[in-house]
């Protein structure tokens, strides 16, 4: 049976290649920036632009498909996953790491149906990394086929996750002490590479062995989601529980024994759920 959504994965690939190019344009110019929700929450206008510009390539190709969109929930659109076809688009993840010319600064796009993750695309273009997957059919960087790396000992492993400020005092020393804990297990480190699309992304190709988050969104997790369940790896809640695209939190790794123990040594805090209203 042909296989109705492979058009759309190459189209959504050939899209986030030209935002890729704009990306690395703008790093060569002046980047203004401005604040979101906090002073610690930032964008440019080229996230605005970028946006735009998958969202109307999209469009009229797909007219009927659905969107949610990092900048367009910013400005006021809903962010509810339905059963129709939805590309969930990050244009810029990793946005101060882009503000700083950090170089982990991606694209990442994930198309659901049925509330399902059909395929992921997350291109990390200053490393000129493409990483795709479409579901049944493994993970790829650059065409080449990735896989999860073989750890199942946290003691041996690396592990990302990211820390930012959190006005929350009491979120803040959850965090902090959840970086505590994982370190004093002990494991072999912890990255915070600062997009958290980029992250499932390490962990899929071997790079990392785990990477864990609260707080972070829907468009963040889409496309890295079904790279690094394609590659091998394991994606569930922070709570141990099955992975909810809407939850805001997860936690990928290489083998579900890292994975639980993650789950027992960290705490949790609330963050809401994207589509929460
Ligand atoms: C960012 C993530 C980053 C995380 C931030 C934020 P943005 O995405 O990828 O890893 O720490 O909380 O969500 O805002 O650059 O698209």
């Amino acid at each position: 049976m042909a296989d109705v959504w492979q058009e759309c994965m190459d189209f959504g690939v050939e899209v986030v290649k030209q935002a890729g190019q704009v990306i690395r344009e703008a790093l060569q110019k002046d980047i203004s920036v401005m604040e979101k929700s906090s002073p610690v929450d930032l964008v440019t206008e080229t996230d605005q632009r970028v946006e735009q510009l998958i969202i109307s390539s999209i469009k009229e190709k797909f007219p009927t498909h659905s969107f949610i969109g990092e900048e367009s929930v910013a400005a006021g659109a809903p962010s509810v996953l339905t059963d129709h076809p939805t590309w969930i688009i990050d244009p810029i993840d990793g946005t101060t790491n882009f503000v700083h010319r950090f170089p982990f600064v991606s694209v990442s796009v994930g198309f659901t149906v049925k509330k399902e993750i059909e395929f992921g695309i997350v291109y990390s273009c200053v490393e000129d990394k493409m990483y795709t997957a479409r579901r049944g059919c493994g993970a790829f960087c650059n065409g080449e086929p990735i896989r999860v790396s073989s750890q199942q000992d946290i003691s041996q492993s690396l592990v990302l996750t990211e820390m930012g400020f959190k006005e929350n005092p009491e979120h803040f020393k959850t965090m902090l002490g959840n970086v505590h804990a994982i370190l004093t297990i002990p494991v072999h480190g912890i990255r915070c590479p600062g997009s958290a699309a980029v992250n499932m992304c390490l962990v899929a190709c071997g790079s990392a062995d785990a990477y864990y988050h609260m707080g972070i969104h829907c468009w963040d997790m889409a496309g890295g989601a079904v790279i690094v369940s394609e590659a091998g790896g394991v994606i569930v809640d922070i709570s141990g529980g099955p992975f909810d695209l809407m939850s805001r939190r997860l936690i990928v790794a290489s083998s579900r024994k890292i994975a639980e123990r993650i789950v027992k040594e960290i705490n949790q805090f609330e963050v809401g759920r994207d589509d929460a209203g």
